[in-house]
């Protein structure tokens, strides 16, 4: 027996864990106490993460597919470079627009991502496909218009926080928030600090609110239009910061002003005595955040949501403060900044979409693929998705993922989408390599934790680093060595000999430019080498190098120690041997307005045309359509269920089934039985589930979970597969991201079963 520290891989807080195992399995799980983030915390699902590593679905071996449609096993070699060979041949008749790369990083692998990408340039695509780009990519477009760039993330204090406005989003299941539900117990037995909750359920986290304003769905935007005209309309926003630190705000002003707030309030069936009440006290607390989520992000007027939203907490100047929401530095970019004004800026060839962050999103993926054009994509990487199931119509991704020259899976295990892959590579799970994430989202301290691997890898089972480098190889488009770059590496001591393989590095490949882009490879190969099983971590060097010359100061308050050269080199150190995690920056408020805001003028831009066009044109919601009167939310964040990371239904507890809920009523009226199976239908298909009655949903309101359906061992779905529910075109007009909260649907009573698909 060993005792390790790692961390949940479940979701992006990546609680720490203290786990002890013997030579393959998980012994015992618990808290980290000594985790600088988590301190301890961790919910139910973590206990259980045996179900990831150890599984009758890990994949152990190359696989390729037959004619018949089942897998043979065959050598990495052979894999490799038939893969490279078609991925050459396919360059050299179709040019890179023929390749998309979906993926490249989940809830806890991020590190592999930096590889897996480098496929991209070498194909010279610009096609990146990620599961973000169906939830937060409107969010970060309205960022960039705000903070300058669309990776300027916001986050929100609400540890320390007077008043915190939770709209459409669940923490004490969902999480997202530090140590979600001990957090949201402080403020609930604090008199001094109010907690509302705007969801057309009665949340768990809802259950804990001083207020709950069980919205009408889909009408979040008239409510947060309401609130802002209130503020503005009473004169309780605040001069003083609009005017320091804001332009455009008598943009904002005129279109706030004019909002009819009283028919807003109504459009949410919300009482608007209430409403007002929480707009004021919002305005005028101390200190206020909002924290958001899927439930205004995947509805309707999504990208304005995103506006509103932040709109609340500038306009009320809770922005670069205590108990409020701020920007934060990022250690590991795993997004990008899109650049608008970039004429040459790369459209989808069928959809002539822009990407966002760097992302396209995945709604349009399968129109791209299937379809007669000359450059459709012929080609698509799936790494750490499994998008055959979590994107938006999953009838069309089956039908474009059969219509692919080439679908090449890296996974852990064999999903859905895998099943439908010309060559499966396995992928070494995050217990048995070094793994971290970026989602160090926390001001203003700010952490990083770097995994250490605590399992040999399972089977022939390699790092992402691994297979990528020796991918990237076949191919030919980076050398097998680099003899000028291994003999610094012996130099001592270690930060000169780091300095000056940077300086070789640099010359390097200001010679042969085209190798830039294999820079994370190279890194890898060569000074990764003196680094055993820590070589795929070396990407960090360079990312902490970056990161520690931009944030200096805030570095050397957390202790490191170093010159202009050396400071972003002990920090990497530093990284390496924390394996509980570490605190990598420690930030003073004024930073969020002088430091991390991109803007030129370090203001922050409140006026955004497009948006306020689309506020001033608001129409009244529409009526349900009497065909499908109900509102499906496809996609619900539960006690038991984990995205697609655990695959053997054995994990849960409850839920089997993952029931839809359903208001009495509701069910009564159409003659549903508790427990009983029903069939729901959309305008794009049909799912049998089975029915619980649930008196926290809202009338007119029915849920689904997220996370379901997959095939374990090959059987029939382990509950509903939901996207055969949803559609790719019911989606915002201006990101594509699907409206999975609010699908229109009908249902009733199952007397014989119908075969789901
Ligand atoms: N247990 C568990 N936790 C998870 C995950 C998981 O699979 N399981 N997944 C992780 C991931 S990838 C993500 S992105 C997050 C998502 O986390 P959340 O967004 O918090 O979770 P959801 O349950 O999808 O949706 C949040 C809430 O939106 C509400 N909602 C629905 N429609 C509306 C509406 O019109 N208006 C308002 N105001 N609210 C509405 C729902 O009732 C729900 O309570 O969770 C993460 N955490
Ligand atoms: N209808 C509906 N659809 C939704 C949602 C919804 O609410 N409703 N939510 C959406 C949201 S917010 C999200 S984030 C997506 C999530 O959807 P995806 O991004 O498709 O799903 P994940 O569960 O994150 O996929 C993780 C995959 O990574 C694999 N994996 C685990 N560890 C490793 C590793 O170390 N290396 C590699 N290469 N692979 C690994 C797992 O086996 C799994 O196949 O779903 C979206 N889809
Ligand atoms: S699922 Fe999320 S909140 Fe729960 S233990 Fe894992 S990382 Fe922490
Ligand atoms: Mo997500």
């Amino acid at each position: 027996m060993a005792t390790h520290h790692t961390a949940c891989i479940l979701c992006s807080r990546n609680c720490g864990l203290l786990v002890e195992t013997d030579e393959h399995q998980f012994q015992k799980i618990s808290g980290d106490k000594s985790c600088p983030t988590s301190q301890g915390y961790i919910c139910q699902k973590a206990a259980r993460l045996t179900h990831y590593q150890t599984h009758d679905d890990r994949l152990q071996n190359p696989l390729k597919r037959r004619q018949d449609g089942t897998f043979e096993r065959i050598s990495w070699e052979q894999a490799l470079s038939e893969i490279a060979q078609h991925l050459n041949q396919i360059k050299s008749r179709h040019g890179g627009e023929a390749f998309a790369f979906y993926g490249g990083g989940g809830q806890g692998n991020h590190l592999g991502g930096a590889y897996g990408r480098q496929l991209l340039k070498a194909m010279d695509s610009y096609y990146l496909y990620n599961a973000l780009g169906q939830e937060k990519t409107g969010d970060f477009w309205v960022n960039g218009r705000l903070f300058g760039k669309q990776n300027c993330h916001t986050t929100e204090d609400v540890e320390h926080t007077d008043f915190v406005l939770f709209i459409g989003t669940n923490p004490y299941q969902s999480h997202g928030i530090p140590n979600a539900r001990d957090t949201l117990k402080h403020i609930r037995n604090d008199p001094q600090r109010t907690m509302v909750v705007v969801d057309p359920r009665l949340t768990d986290t809802a259950k804990m609110a001083d207020i709950h304003l069980a919205i009408r769905p889909g009408t979040d935007a008239y409510l947060m239009a309401a609130m802002l005209g209130i503020i503005v309309q009473e004169g309780l926003h605040d001069r003083a910061f609009l005017d320091r630190h804001c332009t455009g705000f008598q943009a904002v002003e005129e279109t706030l002003g004019k909002i009819p707030v009283d028919d807003f309030i109504s459009h949410t069936e919300l009482d608007a005595d209430q409403v007002y009440k929480v707009a004021r006290a919002f305005a005028l607390a101390r200190s206020a955040c909002v924290r958001v989520d899927l439930g205004i992000q995947q509805t309707l007027h999504s990208t304005l949501n995103s506006y509103l939203e932040k709109l609340l907490f500038l306009i009320s100047g809770n922005f670069g403060i205590a108990g409020g929401n701020n920007l934060h530095s990022v250690l590991v970019p795993f997004i990008g900044h899109t650049e608008e004004k970039n004429p040459n800026l790369i459209r989808s060839a069928r959809y002539g979409m822009v990407p966002i962050a760097g992302i396209f999103p995945p709604n349009i993926l399968p129109g791209e693929i299937d379809n007669d054009r000359d450059d459709r994509i012929r080609v698509l990487f799936v790494d750490s998705g499994n998008p055959a199931l979590t994107i938006a119509d999953s009838q069309a991704m089956d039908k474009a993922m059969r219509k692919l020259e080439l679908l090449v899976v890296v996974d852990v295990a064999m999903t859905e989408t895998a099943r439908h892959a010309h060559y499966i590579l396995p992928a070494a799970s995050q217990f048995e390599k070094f793994e971290a994430t970026g989602f160090n989202l926390e001001f203003p301290t700010n952490y990083f934790h770097l995994r250490h691997p605590i399992f040999s890898p399972l089977g022939e089972t390699l790092t992402e680093a691994e297979i990528y480098t020796r991918l990237l190889e076949a191919m030919g488009v980076m050398p097998r060595r680099f003899p000028g770059l291994t003999w610094v590496a012996g130099a001592e001591p270690k930060l000169t000999r780091h300095v000056l393989y940077f300086a070789m590095l640099a010359l390097k490949l200001g010679r042969h430019r085209d190798l830039a882009h294999c820079a994370p490879s190279i890194l890898y190969r060569t000074l990764g080498k003196h680094y055993g099983r820590a070589a795929s971590a070396i990407t960090l060097l360079p990312l902490a190098m970056t990161y520690a010359a931009k944030n200096r100061i805030a570095v050397r308050r957390t202790g490191a120690k170093g010159n202009r050269f050396t400071l972003g080199m002990s920090l990497f150190e530093r990284i390496l041997n924390s394996p509980q995690g570490t605190a990598i920056s420690e930030h003073r408020h004024e930073d969020v307005l002088k430091l991390i805001l991109a803007t030129e003028d370090r203001k922050v831009h409140l006026a955004v045309p497009e948006l306020l066009k689309a506020l001033s044109a608001l129409e009244p919601p529409a009526e349900p359509d009497p065909e499908f009167p109900l509102v499906l939310m496809a996609g619900e964040r539960r006690a038991y269920n984990a995205n697609q990371i655990y695959r053997d239904p054995g994990w849960r507890k409850q839920d089997a089934d993952g029931a839809l809920r359903i208001h009495p009523e509701d069910a009564s009226e159409y003659r549903l039985v508790d427990g009983a199976r029903a069939l729901c239908t959309t305008h794009n298909g049909q799912l049998e589930v089975v029915v619980k009655f649930d008196a926290t949903t809202r009338k007119g309101f029915a849920t689904l979970p997220h996370g379901y359906g997959m095939r374990y061992r090959g059987a029939a779905p382990n509950g509903p597969h939901l996207n055969l529910l949803t559609s790719s075109e019911h989606c915002d007009p201006m990101t594509y991201t699907p409206y999975h909260k609010y699908v229109p649907m009908s249902i009733r009573p199952c007397a014989v079963s119908v075969r789901a698909g």
